[in-house]
């Protein structure tokens, strides 16, 4: 840690209030560029703790860039991990106020849900399939705090990883059914294909985005929970939304997800 915790409190109220007033600013790291790893998720631990403080929950995890598109577009080779609080949630086939976000993304994402506790370090892809209840489809809604979405990790990791919105549905599946890497996705946005992709683009199967999480938390001590709900990270690019976009993600198997922006 190079930052002291009066700083680390004066970053997480600049990057929530952002976040809850819908207005953007400049990455962090201008102001410290000293700030380290540990730094970056005791801003972000500190977002969480301001949001329990006013009574929300915690509704899930979720671990971003780990699409090799988007980990060769960032020049990195280990994803960043966020929290998803209850009320980021919106139902399936719902409706998301576009106003009350800066400028909004969707990506799609396969959805674990965990029966058993995970922990690292050494946890695999096996472990992770044998303590996974059902995957079934998600819709991320990411939108950064900074300017034009532009970050470094340091900065993004301390604004937990661009969360936002998330809707999940579809069909419940059991991981075993299935063949994760070839498990195919469709996104259409007004009835129009935005974007395709297979889950193998997740860091080759997207179990091992969930064990690379259970292996970040247990470096600090943490694990994974029974019953949490994870986003593995986005299997494409993000498309930008407008008021009146409506997001249906077909997964292949798992049905389909969706939500408008009103
Ligand atoms: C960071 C969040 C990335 C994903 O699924 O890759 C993410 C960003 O691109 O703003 O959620
Ligand atoms: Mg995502």
């Amino acid at each position: 840690m190079s930052l002291d915790t009066a700083v680390i409190r004066e970053l997480a109220e600049r990057l929530e209030t952002c976040e809850l007033q819908a207005r953007d600013t400049l990455k962090i790291t201008l102001d410290h560029p000293e700030m380290d790893w540990d730094d970056a998720y005791a801003v972000q631990d500190e977002i969480l703790r301001r949001k329990l403080s006013r009574g929300a929950r915690v509704a899930g995890l979720k671990a971003g860039l780990t699409s090799f598109a988007k980990m060769r577009q960032m020049g990195i080779e280990t994803p960043i991990f966020g929290f998803l609080a209850d009320t980021f949630l919106v139902p399936d086939g719902g409706q998301c106020r576009h106003a009350d976000l800066i400028h909004p993304k969707v990506e799609p994402e396969i959805v674990f849900v965990t029966k058993a506790p995970l922990k690292g370090p050494g946890c695999s892809i096996a472990e992770v399939l044998a303590a996974t209840d059902f995957v079934l489809a998600g819709i991320e809604v990411i939108d950064s705090r900074y300017r034009d979405f532009k970050f470094d990790l340091k900065s993004v990791v301390a604004d937990n990883c661009s969360s936002s919105r998330f809707v999940v549905g579809g069909i419940m599946r059991d991981p075993r059914d299935l063949d994760l890497r070839t498990t195919g996705a469709v996104m259409e946005k007004n009835g129009r294909i935005v974007s395709l992709g297979a889950g193998a683009a997740v860091l080759g199967h997207p179990a091992n985005a969930v064990a690379m999480l259970a292996n970040h938390l247990g470096r600090r001590g943490a694990g994974i929970p029974a019953g949490t709900l994870i986003l593995t990270g986005g299997l494409t690019e993000a498309v930008a939304v407008e008021p009146g976009d409506h997001v249906a993600l077909h997964m292949q198997g798992m049905g389909c997800t969706s939500l408008t922006f009103v």
